[in-house]
């Protein structure tokens, strides 16, 4: 039995009764109006979406189930010796809205470990894949391949009641958040090492287990850091692209496997979760042009070169966060207390410092301050994880555990079809000319 299947039996009746009773008494209460520029820029700001699991201050940055950054830090169970929040204890929070007990975050462990076997032509799909596939491309082929086994798709055609939706959402979420473990293993060692992936310890946390399959368990800082790192990048409200597409996908019934597939798509974008990548790329290259010469003068004249090619500057701008994303900042802070000395630590700290000030004068970015992708890989890169084109899958793997909590919770209050409203330019200037 599931402990958090449990829980969450006993929560949906209560919010599916709130949210009734809300829709009855507000329905039609009017939000906010849409510009044009809206519809031309993105649909920023545009109030949209339904996500309960995490909502994003422009100025405060995330926070869990109404938790910050350093909340979850200091109220989430972490490993018997560790700090960091366990992926499992952020999933319960995402899933439940409630700080879970030491026990049941034993049980999260126990439940992913389990289910964490592979079908064989999945391993055989990933080890086809030529070694110039991106890795985040291999990863949500075998994510689609798992469609395989889904318990949402055959329920889905067995003619299960729209009521019972979650329960196989929540079968196939669990099945995919301890699958993907071994899959980006298998891909990591493939690509980079000797294609030998040791096997899930069902006795150890996630964190844990995700540092075994890529090589890197006897390091307990590193396990720590990955702990952090899964914890951070689960969720960040529902309309970035990745948390996007999952829930849009998700809308039309396509089983959790199918719509993480299309989210990890999405999250493989220079400008979304590619952009840890990018980052390191970008920081190896400056550091081959700048050597040791820290200055000022000499980091705004390479940064100065970038923005007149027309380039971005990677890890730095956010389409909401107007301030230092506080999950930028809990990188420092692990880096501070770990790696204070590390020469690329050391680079990242002065762009922190010279950065903004670029990008305001430049007055384009309306967010010069660092996001999370800005940190992320000179930590890794630290522990010894160098391959950066893998960096993404991380980001991967951590984001589906916000993006099956969402599907849980969307198809338990039976959301329907997502099908905003489109029009051409013609029609947009007739509507315009009658109002
Ligand atoms: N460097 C240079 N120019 C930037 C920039 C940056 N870091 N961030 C924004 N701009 C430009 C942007 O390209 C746009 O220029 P154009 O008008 O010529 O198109 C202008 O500033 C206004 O953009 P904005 O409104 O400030 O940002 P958006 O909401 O359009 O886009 C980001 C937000 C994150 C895509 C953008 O800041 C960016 O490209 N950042 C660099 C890539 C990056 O770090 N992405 C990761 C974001 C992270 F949160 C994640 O999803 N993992």
């Amino acid at each position: 039995a599931s402990p958090l299947k449990e829980r969450l039996a006993q929560l949906i009746p209560k919010r599916r009764e709130e949210v009734k009773k809300f829709r009855a008494e507000h329905g039609s209460d009017v939000l906010g109006e849409v510009t044009l520029n809206q519809i031309y820029g993105g649909a920023r700001g545009v109030p949209a979406l339904l996500w309960e699991g995490s909502v994003l201050d422009p100025n405060e940055g995330i926070r869990f189930r109404n938790l910050t950054v350093k909340e979850c830090q200091e109220k989430l169970p972490s490993a018997t010796h560790g700090k960091q929040p366990l992926p499992e204890s952020m999933f319960w929070l995402l899933v439940t809205g409630e700080v879970p007990t030491a026990n049941e975050v034993q049980a999260l462990s126990a439940e992913w470990a389990a289910r964490a076997q592979l079908p064989k032509f999945v391993e055989d799909l990933i080890d086809n894949c030529p070694n110039t596939l991106h890795p985040m491309a291999q990863l949500s082929l075998a994510i689609t391949a798992l469609e395989n086994d889904s318990v949402f798709s055959k329920a889905y055609h067995s003619g299960v009641s729209k009521a019972d939706y979650w329960q196989f959402t929540y079968e196939d979420s669990m099945d995919l958040i301890a699958k993907i473990v071994p899959i980006a293993g298998r891909i990591y060692r493939n690509l980079y090492r000797d294609g030998v992936v040791a096997p899930i310890q069902p006795d150890k946390d996630y964190g844990y287990n995700l540092a075994n399959v890529l090589g890197f368990s006897n390091n307990e800082e590193f396990v720590e850091l990955l702990r952090l790192y899964l914890s951070i990048h689960s969720d960040h409200e529902g309309g970035n692209v990745s948390a996007h597409t999952g829930h849009l996908v998700g809308s039309a019934l396509s089983s959790p496997f199918l719509s993480m597939a299309a989210s990890l798509n999405g999250l493989a974008g220079p400008l979304h979760g590619l952009a840890n990548q990018e980052v390191l790329d970008f920081l190896l290259k400056m550091k081959e042009s700048v050597g040791d010469d820290y200055s000022d003068e000499t980091l705004e004249k390479y940064l100065w070169n970038i923005l007149d090619n027309g380039q971005i500057v990677p890890g730095y701008g956010h389409a909401v966060l107007r301030k230092t994303d506080p999950r930028y900042l809990a990188q420092r802070d692990f880096a501070l207390e770990h790696l204070p000395e590390d020469p690329m630590f050391k680079l990242v700290s002065r762009l922190y410092e010279v950065v903004p000030r670029v990008l305001t004068k430049h007055g384009k970015t309306k967010n010069p301050f660092p996001n999370v992708d800005s940190h992320s890989g000179v930590l890794l890169q630290y522990y010894g994880l160098k391959e950066q084109t893998f960096y993404t899958v991380l980001f991967g793997i951590s984001r589906t555990l916000g993006v099956m909590a969402q599907l849980i919770w969307d198809r338990a209050l039976g959301l329907p079809i997502e099908r905003p409203k489109s029009f051409s330019t013609e029609v947009l200037k007739k509507r315009i000319e009658k109002a």
